[in-house]
């Protein structure tokens, strides 16, 4: 039997529908620095809140390209790890599972998960800072940014930057998996960034059991049912396993 509380496990097993929340944390194991590491090498003198902006980009298109293609690059060598592979599992063995993600490396997909809502975009996807159109490859040498073959404006990835509005079909989305689930996960996150940091307060206010699974304390902590202070690849693979039981 596992050592997880059994009347969390007990919520689990009667949920007809269990929404998740992902943040940074949960690719922390895939060697993906989450927004609160330290940024390392040539990134270090750089705050991640002061390059995800358009103001950024403005003022220096070629520094937050770069930022962008060395995280790409990054992720591209990294592999899911048993957190995200566990929750592809939660899908399959849940009558109704909804992953709702901030993250924008992927590794969700790359795990097995068939339905992912992307809050804030994708590294993988790329489109015009001047007139939005979708660039689906962009040539390696030449000007940096890489320019827009419709307009010859600067390309930009396709994530949502501090101050810009999610995407709403997202977000409509994930407010609905919040309101009509039985229990809401909140998994790596540091439950900073709104809008996404307003899902599991909702989720409690329409009668959801709140989980935390960090290893860290978060302002989301006091709001939880429940607490596993746990990193998620040790976490959710146990829930899965009492799931599978
Ligand atoms: C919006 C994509 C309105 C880009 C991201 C003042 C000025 C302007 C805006 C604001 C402001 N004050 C507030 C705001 C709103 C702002 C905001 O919330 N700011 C914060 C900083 C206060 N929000 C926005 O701007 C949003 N847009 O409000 O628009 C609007 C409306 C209509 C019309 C126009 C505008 C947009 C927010 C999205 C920003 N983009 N990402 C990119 O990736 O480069 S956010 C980015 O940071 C991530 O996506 C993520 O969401 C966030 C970091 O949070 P986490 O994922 O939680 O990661 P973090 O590192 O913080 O924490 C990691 C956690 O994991 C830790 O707790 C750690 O303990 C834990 N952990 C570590 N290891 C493990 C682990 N857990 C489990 N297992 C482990 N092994
Ligand atoms: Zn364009």
């Amino acid at each position: 039997m596992s050592d997880l509380p059994p009347d969390l496990l007990a919520r689990l097993r009667a949920a007809r529908q269990v929404t998740a929340l992902t943040g940074a944390g949960v690719s922390a194991e895939s060697g993906v620095p989450t927004f609160r590491d330290a940024q390392t090498g040539l990134w270090a003198q750089y705050q991640p809140e002061d390059l995800a902006t358009t103001s950024a980009f403005r003022r220096d298109p070629e520094l937050v390209w770069n930022w962008y293609a060395w995280r790409r690059d990054l992720v591209r060598r990294a592999e899911p790890n048993p957190g995200h592979r566990a929750l592809a599992q939660l899908e399959k063995a849940l009558p109704g599972f909804t992953l709702i993600t901030q993250n924008v490396d992927g590794l969700h997909q790359r795990a097995g998960s068939r339905t992912v809502i992307e809050l804030h975009g994708s590294l993988e996807r790329v489109k015009c800072f001047d007139c939005g159109a979708p660039a689906p490859a962009w040539p390696e040498a030449g000007p940096v940014p890489p320019r827009c073959g419709r307009c010859g404006g600067r390309l930009r990835p396709d994530v949502v930057w501090f101050g810009e509005a999610l995407p709403p079909a997202a977000l409509s989305a994930a407010w609905a998996a919040a309101q009509h689930c039985q229990v809401f996960l909140c998994i790596g996150t540091s439950g900073l960034v709104e809008p996404a940091a307003s899902l599991p307060g909702e989720a409690r206010r329409h009668g959801a059991a709140l989980v935390e699974i960090n290893p860290q304390p978060t302002p989301l902590s006091a709001l939880a049912d429940f607490v596993l202070r746990a990193p998620a690849g040790a976490a959710l693979p146990k829930l899965t396993a009492f799931l599978a039981e």
